[in-house]
């Protein structure tokens, strides 16, 4: 399997996506936990454009980027497919990746209702999807098991409910998308996950002072 290391954050959601991506596949590595305020030259070394984690060191070669990494992962260990076989599934699962919920942390007033209410939007598509859409009758989007657009998807729901605590919105009621939060809670309910996931309260705490930082930093 050759050496495997994974250079992280304990509260980035890009970080826990590779983590649950090899737990899933059965994959060991070491974790190495950064400090945001106090960048090593780890993060310089292995990612010098964007010095950001999530890293992958693999065999002492890095792979950077979340999205790509889980496109290495699953390219390198074969077993426990995340992508599914066909094309044409494997397209739609490409399009639906990236969806922006994360922008409504660093927004305030018209704006943040804005991000809330586009956030809103891209839940009634998902919504939709899983009711009578392509991913209809779906446990997870990549069918009976978790798959790339799963993690992707799931890691950010984290900061989708710190959101709703901390601006006070809820953003998504169990009853407007009953689908989309059966979904939640199966993702959730994964051994892999839970373990992943951090503790709830440290979470919010960490997500309220990044929150307080951002909107100062935005309006000196
Ligand atoms: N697009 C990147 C985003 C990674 C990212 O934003 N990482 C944050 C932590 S969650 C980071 O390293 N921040 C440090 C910094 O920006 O200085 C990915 O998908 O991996």
């Amino acid at each position: 399997m050759g050496s495997v290391k994974v250079h992280g954050m304990w509260a980035c959601s890009y970080t826990q996506r590779v983590l649950v991506a090899l737990k899933l596949k059965g994959v060991e590595f070491e974790y190495i936990e950064e400090d945001s305020s106090d960048k090593s030259p780890t993060l310089s070394l292995y990612n010098p454009i964007y010095e950001k984690v999530p890293i992958l060191v693999h065999e002492g070669k890095a792979v950077v980027e979340s999205v790509v990494i889980l496109e290495y992962i699953e390219e390198t260990w074969r077993h426990d497919p995340l992508m599914p076989e066909n094309p044409y599934d494997r397209a739609l699962i490409r399009f639906w990746l990236g969806p922006a919920v994360g922008s409504i942390l660093q927004l305030s007033g018209e704006e943040q209702s804005a991000a809330i209410g586009q956030a809103r939007e891209s839940l009634r598509f998902i919504e939709a999807e899983l009711t009578e859409g392509q991913f209809k009758g779906r446990k997870f989007f990549g069918g009976n098991h978790v798959g790339i657009l799963d993690i992707v998807l799931g890691c950010g729901s984290f900061w989708l409910k710190a959101m709703e605590e901390d601006v006070e919105v809820k953003i998504y009621e169990e009853e407007a998308f009953p689908m989309f939060h059966a979904w939640v809670c199966s993702f959730e309910e994964l051994p892999q996950v839970k373990e992943t996931i951090p503790d709830a309260e440290k979470f919010m705490d960490y997500a309220k002072a990044l929150r307080k930082m951002m909107l100062n930093f935005g309006n000196p």
